[in-house]
Parts: structure tokens; C-alpha cells; sequence
């Protein structure tokens, strides 16, 4: 599964920089944006995450998150999650960038993690921007939950498109890409911008790229190797790999 060069570069390495997408919480039941599960009542998870949608038709959007939130009340990360944990451990210099916003690295144990899309267990109003002190299940058995400050709509703290990602976040994981020598692109269908440049930076700085990912993505014919599988059985492996190395 792993060649020599890869290993190689592992074991000769200081500063790892990690991409995740929603491929990673795939195996612990979470659906993915894209593919055959992506759609949610026939709705493209695109039109559904958007200032729009929660402008427009605030019941269908708070339909969908509630959904999605009910989903991950039950849901536990995953071998590829606990094998990133156990990666950090081996490296002095190692960044989790995540596109995903189910908390899942955090639950696992990993620290240095750069949330690029927000986070979907905290409510913020739309209006007066106030952050709601309650936990995520709140919202549930609401249609259109409003801010208890100023009656405004309630949102939850993702990144919908055509919104600006955290800055700090992205700052963060654009140095780190920047300055890393393995990136590692993990199940992501490496599509949406800003965070598909990414890949691109540390390669143009002179990382070495690895996808793990079962399908090819537009950056598959740029990453150095890749390794097609299932998160969950590949990275377990590779970091048994590297401990023997190390
Ligand atoms: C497995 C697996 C297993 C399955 N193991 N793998 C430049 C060019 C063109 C457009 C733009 C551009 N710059 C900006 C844009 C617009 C837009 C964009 O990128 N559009 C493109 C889609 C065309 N970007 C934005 O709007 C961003 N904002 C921005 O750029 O602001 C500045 C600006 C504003 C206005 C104009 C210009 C600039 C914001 C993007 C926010 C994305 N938000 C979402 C929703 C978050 C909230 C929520 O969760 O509901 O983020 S959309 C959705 O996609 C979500 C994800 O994080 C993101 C990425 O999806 P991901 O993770 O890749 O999942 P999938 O489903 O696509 O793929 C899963 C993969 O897993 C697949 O490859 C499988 O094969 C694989 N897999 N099982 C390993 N077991
Ligand atoms: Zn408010």
C-alpha cells in the first residue's frame, strides 16, 4: 500500500500538514456533500448551504441542519480519526486543516486543528451576531429558531457559501500548507475553493503530496502518490508504518 518513497519522506520529515474533507467522518455514518448519498430530500447540499436558502426559506435550511445534527448526536469518530491523533504524536510540527464542521477531530484528541468551515454544534444569530450558550440539540424541535436577544434568525456557525472563511483559520492553515513537507489531502473531493488552493501552495513550496481518497479528484494527477481506499483502513496502516520507522 505504502512504497518506499513514501515512507522515506515520513521518516525524513519534521512538518506534516493534513487536509481533511468529509470522506474522513464517511466511516463513522456521516454523509459526504457529493455522490451517490450527497442529496438530502432532493436537494443539492449546495443550494441548501447558503445565504440564500437561510434568507429564502428558513424552515427547509434549519430542515437540513437539524437533520444533520440529530445524525451526529449519535456519531463517533472513526480509526482514520484516532490514526491522525496517534500521527501527531510523531511529528514536532503538525497540522489538521479540516473542511468539516462535526467536531469529530476534536472528539478523537487531536490539538493543532484549523476549522476552515466553522463548527455545526454552535448557533450564532444572523443579526445581532450574539453566540447562543446552548448546546447544539436546542435547535431541534424548532421550525425557525430565533435569537432570544433580538428575535433574529439563528444560524449555525458554518461557512455557507459565497462567506468568508475564518481569517485566522485560514491564515493558519495557509502557512502552514506553505511551510509543511508532506501534505496529505484526505478524503475530499477537492472542489471547493478556498480550500482546494491548498494541495497547491505546499506543492509550489516544495511538499510532497499524498491523496487518500477511493475516487480520483481533480488533484489526483498532481499529488506526488496516491493511495485509493477508505480512509479508515489506510490511515491505520500508515501509521504503523511510520512508528516502525521512527
Ligand atoms: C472518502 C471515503 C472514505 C468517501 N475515506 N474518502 C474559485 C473558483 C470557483 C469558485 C470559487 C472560487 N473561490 C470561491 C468560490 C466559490 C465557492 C466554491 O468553491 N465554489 C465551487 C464549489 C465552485 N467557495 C466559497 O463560496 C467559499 N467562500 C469564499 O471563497 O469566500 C470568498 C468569496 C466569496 C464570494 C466570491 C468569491 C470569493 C466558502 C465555501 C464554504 C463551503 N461550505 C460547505 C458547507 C459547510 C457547512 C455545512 O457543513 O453544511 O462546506 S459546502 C461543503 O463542501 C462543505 C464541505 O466542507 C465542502 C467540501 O466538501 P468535501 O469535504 O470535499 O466533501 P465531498 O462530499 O465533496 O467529498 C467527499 C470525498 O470523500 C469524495 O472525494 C469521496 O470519494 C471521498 N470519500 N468515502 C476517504 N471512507
Ligand atoms: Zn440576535
Amino acid at each position: 500500500m505504502f512504497n518506499e518513497k513514501i515512507l522515506n519522506r515520513f521518516k525524513n520529515s519534521t512538518q506534516i500538514a493534513v487536509l481533511t474533507g468529509a470522506g474522513i467522518s464517511a466511516e463513522s455514518g456521516v454523509p459526504t456533500f457529493r455522490g451517490k448519498d450527497g442529496l438530502w430530500n432532493n436537494y443539492d447540499p449546495q443550494q441548501l448551504a447558503s445565504p440564500q436558502a437561510l434568507s429564502q426559506m428558513p424552515e427547509t435550511f434549519w430542515e437540513f441542519y437539524n437533520w444533520r445534527r440529530k445524525k451526529l448526536l449519535g456519531v463517533k469518530p472513526n480509526l482514520g480519526h484516532y490514526a491522525l491523533v496517534d500521527m501527531e504524536k510523531l511529528f514536532d510540527d503538525f497540522a489538521l486543516i479540516t473542511q468539516n464542521v462535526d467536531n469529530l477531530h476534536r472528539e478523537a484528541g487531536n490539538t493543532n486543528i484549523y476549522e476552515l468551515h466553522g463548527n455545526i454544534a454552535r448557533t450564532r444569530c444572523e443579526d445581532c451576531q450574539t453566540f447562543i450558550d446552548q448546546p447544539m440539540s436546542f435547535t431541534l424541535d424548532e421550525k425557525v429558531p430565533r435569537c432570544p436577544h433580538c428575535s433574529g434568525l439563528l444560524r449555525p456557525d458554518v461557512v455557507l457559501f459565497g462567506e468568508m472563511l475564518p481569517q485566522k483559520a485560514f491564515r493558519d492553515a495557509q502557512e502552514a500548507s506553505a511551510t509543511c513537507e508532506i501534505f496529505l489531502s484526505i478524503g475530499t473531493s477537492s472542489l471547493v475553493e478556498p480550500a482546494a488552493s491548498l494541495p497547491y501552495i505546499a506543492k509550489a513550496n516544495g511538499a510532497f503530496l499524498l491523496e487518500i481518497n477511493p475516487e480520483k479528484t481533480p488533484l489526483s494527477a498532481s499529488a506526488d502518490e496516491v493511495v485509493q481506499g477508505k480512509a479508515g483502513e489506510v490511515l491505520p496502516n500508515l501509521v504503523i508504518q511510520i512508528e516502525k520507522l521512527k
